[in-house]
Formats: structure tokens, C-alpha cells, sequence
């Protein structure tokens, strides 16, 4: 503490918005250092979330058979959203890989194809079909092809998706990641046969899985952002990688500085003002966290929100044509799924946000976000370290 700091005034009462003439402690320093501004309500890049479900998806009575997940972000062309995302539709549902063959899928995106779905107003969607089935084998993604995101470049339309040779979970979640491509968003689409993103040379973080591809255009060159979980389960880590290419085929160049984001399972990322922004929704320190990058490869914690949508997929209304002067995003859809439940699979929701640089939605700028206690129940201890914990009470009890 300084000689002076006792004779300094008091903090304002109203909160200044710019960074007063005072000494400040750590945290009221990174409140104006860190952030766009020091309350989240008046932060662009601060949200809350709200979820609604959709109309226009059957889940056969959630019997676990059929399941939607892992939306692409979503495009609107000739007034129509259209989502692309991985749809498994089997006889049976998943039970691990140990118990797999060629009808009973190991995980929730086993033996699944890419479905597509269209809506007028982002809220009521209607199932158009399988926009890329899984091919013979034994071409690439012969097992599985799963987790899309879409490209527009130069007319023409880019699926980027994970293609499995083996079912997940038998080694880990090992993929690369290859495209199909077509003239139309309907299809139909040519797939491309080969993998797009090499896996990283023996011992790297991304040897054995690329996941997650997301597609935008930034100052004109190709950057498809992925993700790999890395380290052994099931204590592995997960980060974020950036690979840049000047043509949809390749070849895509990983950024030296690789991994990009320190945590985040699943990839949300968005032009927004001069940078891209990102959601690092769970998995690693940084959970719960929307970032900024000036420059689409370092990023730093823009806000720090809670109940983030998984595996986000937004309309992002400039992803391919950004300009410089992005207003961000509003809304998107994301995943539910039951990891505890017997008859596993996920399904569609919509998620609202407020990210505008422009307009800011006092409806979604909430940083007091009760839940009912069920939301707290359902993380109940496991039943050995209750045990643990109640036989160390009196442990501690006899020896005090
Ligand atoms: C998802 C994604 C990828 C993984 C699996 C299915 O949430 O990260 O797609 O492979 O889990």
C-alpha cells in the first residue's frame, strides 16, 4: 500500500465508467483493464442465456434410438435458417464401446449421418432429411460421421465434419475431420473422400483427435477453428486449435501458436467488432467464459457468465463476409444430453443471447441467475465419498 492510499478518496458511489485517477486495488484494476466496461449490463461481450425448446424434432418417446446434437452454426439463405448437425437414428441405443458392433453404437454420436433442418423464424424447424449418410466401407467416416459446420465460399457450400473409421471410445475419440461439398445448402453433396486437418505428429496435443471444425472467413483467409481433448482420459484436457487455409480443400496451415483456447469443449466462434469472439463453455480453468481475440488467434476472458449453451451453434449473420465492424450475435442452437441416463441421447434447443456491439438486450445482461434447487440436488455426491465424508467428520470428531 502506498504512503498515500489512506488519504485517497473513496471509490465513487456511482460505478465511473472509465478507469478513475486513484490507486486501485487488483481486482477494481482488471475491472476496467479486462473488460469492454466495468458492469456486465452495459458489456457487449457480457450475456446471460435464456433456452426454449423447439418444435419439429421426434425423439422416439426418448427411448435413446434417436438423437440430434452438435448443430453447425446456422446460415440463413433466401430467407431460410438452415442448421446442419449429427443425427443417429439406430436400433438400439448407445452402450459403450465395449458392447458395440454394427447396430448398437458405442457413444450418442456413434453410426450417425449428418441431418439438416430449415425454419423461417429460428424457433419452429422442419427435418429436411440426411444431408451426408455415412459411406461404405471403407471410406472415410465409413463408422460415424458427425459434429458438421458449414462453409460458404465462392458459391458454393462447404460441410466440414468428424469422420470415424473405428467406433469412438475404443481407443478415445479418435477422428480427423474431411468435407463434402455441393452447389446448394440442399445438397446435393459430393464428398470430398479425404481428410482435410492432419492429426498432429506423434506425442502433440491433437495426434489423435481433431473435433469440433467451425468455419469463418477473416480478413479473407479461411480459419477453421477445432478442438482436442488431449492428455489421457478420463482426465484429459481440452483446447482449441486454429488452421488456416486460402481454399476450402486446403491446405490448412495449424497455427504455430496452437492451442488458441485453454479450455472449451465444443467451438462457438463469431466475428465481433474488428476481432473474433468465442464462448469456452466447459472443460479446463477457463469454463463458463466468453473471450475476445483482436486477431482471431489470441484470446483473452471478455466475460465471465454462467449456464452456457453446449456445443452452441449461432447464426452468425457475417461469418464468411466480415467486415471489420461486426455487432456479434443474438441466438443459436445447442444440445442437451442426459450423460447419467440409461437410454442416452441429446436433443436440439435454441439458445438467446445478447453479444451486439451495437444493442445491448437488458433481458439478457443478468449476472443474478437463480436456479431451483433440483438444478443444485442433481449434482449429488457420489455414494462412496459420501461415505468418505461422513466417516471423516467423525474421525475428526473422536480426535478432538
Ligand atoms: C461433442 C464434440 C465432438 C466429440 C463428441 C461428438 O461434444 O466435442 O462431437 O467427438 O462430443
Amino acid at each position: 500500500m502506498s504512503n498515500n492510499s489512506s488519504k485517497q478518496q473513496s471509490y465513487p458511489w456511482d460505478i465511473p465508467t472509465k478507469k478513475p485517477a486513484r490507486e486501485l486495488s487488483v481486482a477494481m484494476s482488471r475491472l476496467y483493464d479486462s473488460y469492454l466496461t466495468p458492469r456486465p449490463e452495459d458489456n457487449p461481450l457480457f450475456t446471460s442465456f435464456k433456452y426454449t425448446e423447439l418444435s419439429g424434432f421426434d425423439y422416439h418417446n426418448d427411448d435413446g434410438t434417436l438423437s440430434r446434437r452438435d448443430p453447425s452454426k446456422i446460415i440463413k439463405v433466401d430467407g431460410l435458417y438452415y442448421v446442419w448437425y449429427t443425427k443417429r437414428c439406430t436400433q438400439f441405443p448407445p452402450k459403450g464401446a465395449k458392447h458395440c458392433n454394427e447396430l448398437i453404437p458405442s457413444t450418442d454420436w456413434d453410426l450417425s449421418e449428418i441431418g439438416y433442418a430449415t425454419s423461417i423464424n429460428g424457433f419452429d424447424w422442419i427435418e429436411q432429411g440426411i444431408a451426408v449418410p455415412r459411406p461404405d466401407y471403407p471410406q472415410l467416416g465409413w463408422r460415424s460421421v458427425s459434429t458438421p459446420d458449414i462453409l460458404i465460399y465462392e458459391n458454393k457450400y462447404y460441410l466440414y465434419y468428424q469422420a470415424f473409421n473405428e467406433a469412438s471410445g475404443k481407443k478415445g475419440d479418435h477422428c480427423p475431420v474431411t468435407l463434402s461439398v455441393a452447389d446448394k445448402p440442399t445438397g446435393p453433396w459430393r464428398p470430398h473422400g479425404k481428410v482435410i486437418i492432419d492429426n498432429g505428429e506423434p506425442g502433440s496435443w491433437d495426434q489423435f483427435s481433431i473435433h469440433d471444425p467451425y468455419l469463418l472467413i477473416y480478413k479473407g483467409k479461411i480459419h477453421l477453428y477445432y478442438k482436442a481433448a488431449y492428455g489421457d482420459r478420463p482426465d484429459y484436457l481440452v483446447g482449441n486449435g486454429l488452421a488456416i487455409a486460402s481454399n476450402p480443400l486446403g491446405p490448412f496451415e495449424k497455427h504455430p501458436l496452437n492451442p488458441i483456447l485453454n479450455s472449451g469443449h465444443e467451438t462457438t466462434y463469431f466475428p465481433f467488432g474488428s476481432g473474433i469472439a468465442a464462448f469456452s463453455i466447459r472443460n479446463g480453468n477457463e469454463s463458463n467464459t466468453i473471450q475476445y481475440s483482436p486477431d482471431g488467434v489470441n484470446f483473452s476472458i471478455a466475460a465471465v457468465t454462467s449456464l452456457m449453451p453446449i456445443a452452441a451453434g449461432p447464426y452468425v449473420a457475417n461469418a464468411f463476409n466480415s467486415e471489420g465492424n461486426e455487432n456479434g450475435i443474438e441466438w443459436g442452437l445447442c444440445h442437451f444430453s442426459d450423460k447419467k441416463a440409461l437410454n442416452k441421447h441429446s436433443f436440439l434447443a435454441r439458445f438467446d443471447c445478447s453479444l451486439m456491439a451495437n444493442e445491448l438486450e437488458k433481458e439478457l445482461k443478468i449476472t443474478d441467475v437463480p436456479h431451483h434447487p433440483s438444478v443444485y440436488f442433481a449434482q449429488s455426491l457420489s455414494p462412496e465419498l459420501k461415505i468418505k465424508r461422513s466417516s471423516h467428520d467423525q474421525e475428526k470428531e473422536k480426535k478432538s
